[in-house]
């Protein structure tokens, strides 16, 4: 498949995609969002994949948010569209079978900011700046920010960021959760490499079912989110993969997990 607006490369259980529109610091305007739903689309269905990791190209921004030329003539009804268009990418984010990371190595603003908390990992450039821009604009965070912003940082958080429209430095981001780790510039890439080596080289029906559990979890009683974990932890056992971890870990070697 190709595209005009991202790239997307693949290394063993790896793809890496790129948002590459640098003229306008990765905005997303409407092809771009349909690429990156083709995209993830084709990662959430490549055998032997494990993470996907989103990040933007050059060294200015992961995204800048919606492309704002392209929503500033929308009426009402196009207005749904896109932010549809942006929902849905997020949600596949969130529930695709394969871990996402965000490299985040500059602007995670409005639209970008969302994408970042719709990934189940955000690692962050020292110089990342994030934020919900939006009410700047006259208008607010329109694929997800009110609802998972809260979720990620807080309630109190996430009125200040949201109502100030204030943008904040990635240790901010950083010390209220939404971001897991910050890193020199130059080492970003190589620190979310890693750590995406790691969690490939575990059991991937566990790392897959994890996953889930832990959206699921969150939007469902705690009594319920804990059944539900009970059962899927009993049906791990039916695996070989359980066979294959805990016969290594006896033997002393390293497992060797096949998805099955
Ligand atoms: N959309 C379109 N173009 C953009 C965007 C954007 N979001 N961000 C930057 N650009 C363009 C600039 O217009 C500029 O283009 P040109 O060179 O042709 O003038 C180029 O990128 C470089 O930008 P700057 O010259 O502004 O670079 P600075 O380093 O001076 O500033 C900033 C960088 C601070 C990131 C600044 O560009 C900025 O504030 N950008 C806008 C950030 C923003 O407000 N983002 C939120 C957008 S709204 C949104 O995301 C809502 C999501 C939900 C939508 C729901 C659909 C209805």
């Amino acid at each position: 498949m190709s595209f005009q607006n991202i790239t997307l490369e693949h290394d063993g259980p790896v793809s890496v995609l790129t948002v590459a529109r640098p003229a306008v610091l990765n905005a997303l305007n409407s092809a771009t969002l349909k690429e990156i739903k083709e995209a993830v689309w084709e990662v959430w269905n490549r055998e032997g994949c494990a993470v996907l990791v989103l990040t933007g190209t050059g060294d200015k921004a992961f995204i800048a948010g919606a492309d704002i030329a392209e929503m500033s003539d929308l009426g009402p009804s196009g207005a749904a569209r896109f932010a549809e268009a942006g929902h849905t990418v997020c949600s596949m984010l969130e529930r695709m079978p394969r871990v996402v990371i965000a490299a985040v190595n500059g602007y995670a603003l409005g639209g970008g900011c969302e994408v970042a908390l719709a990934c189940d990992i955000v690692i962050a450039s020292r110089t990342a700046v994030f934020g919900q821009p939006e009410v700047q604009l006259g208008i607010i965070p329109g694929f997800g920010g009110t609802a998972r912003l809260a979720r990620a940082i807080g309630r109190g958080a996430a009125m200040e960021w949201i109502l100030s429209g204030n943008t904040w430095p990635a240790e901010e981001a950083c010390r209220l959760g939404l971001v897991n780790r910050v890193t020199e510039p130059g080492d970003l890439m190589a620190e979310v490499r890693k750590l995406a080596g790691q969690i490939a080289s575990r059991g991937p029906l566990a790392v897959q079912a994890a996953k889930r559990l832990i959206h699921d979890g969150l939007s469902v009683p705690l009594d319920a989110a804990l059944r539900t974990e009970a059962a899927v932890f009993a049906t791990l056992f039916d695996s070989a993969d359980q066979k294959e971890g805990m016969r290594a870990f006896l033997a002393k070697r390293r497992p060797e997990f096949r998805g099955s």
